[in-house]
């Protein structure tokens, strides 16, 4: 299922249902943990089809870190394996529960500036994002979803930024709400 759904300052913007790691982009976002250790979600699925290189790459970088684990919305960037995406944006998502409402609409945001920050200093074109921090990490989808879509509309406006933009929601219900969402601001011009 695809919609496109809008063109911001040249980037197409639309909305797929499905799994992230089938999408031949030149990156996809990983829902990463602060260790870069694997894990579940979308994740799990990212580590089990792209195979062992990613978490190779990511113990490198954990390893020129010292150990020292990212904080909520910083990313980074290794290639993509066997997958058909070039590359892995891993950043990590606020856990909703250890931060004010506020905080957390503001880790959530900086993982989407940091994403496509890290796109243009590689020169890439593409990019599908999952809904960061809506599963394990408790953030409500309904307050998630308008922080991603405004935070990435500002960022296109601001910046070339990328030729495709793909929000890849896995339930229905995410799938509508990223639909109603970004309707709405086609809608309102
Ligand atoms: N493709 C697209 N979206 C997916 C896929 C997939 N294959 N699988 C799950 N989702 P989550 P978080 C959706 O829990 O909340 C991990 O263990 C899922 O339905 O993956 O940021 C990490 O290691 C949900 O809408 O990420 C961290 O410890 C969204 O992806 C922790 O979970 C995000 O759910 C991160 O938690």
């Amino acid at each position: 299922m695809v919609a496109t759904e809008l063109t911001r300052n040249g980037c197409r913007v639309e909305v797929v249902q499905g799994d992230i790691t089938q999408l031949a982009v030149d990156a996809i976002v990983n829902a990463a943990n602060p260790w870069l250790a694997g894990g579940g979600g979308v994740d799990g699925a990212i580590h089990r089809a792209g195979g062992p290189t990613i978490l190779q790459e990511c113990r490198q970088i954990m390893e020129q870190r010292g150990g020292r684990p990212l904080a909520a919305g910083e990313a980074v960037i290794t290639g993509g394996g066997q997958l058909p995406a070039r590359y892995v944006i891993h950043t990590v998502g606020p856990v909703y529960r250890e931060w004010t409402p506020a905080e957390a609409a503001e880790r959530l945001a900086a993982c989407y500036r940091n994403s496509l920050a890290l796109l243009r200093q590689h020169g890439l074109r593409s990019i599908a994002f999952p809904a960061i921090s809506t599963g394990a990490y408790g953030y409500p989808p309904e307050e998630a979803c308008p922080i991603a879509v405004r935070t990435v509309l500002e960022e296109l406006e601001r910046h070339d930024a990328c030729e495709r933009l793909i929000f890849c929601t896995f339930g229905a219900r995410d799938y509508e709400l990223y639909r109603q969402e970004l309707g709405r601001i086609s809608g309102a011009g």
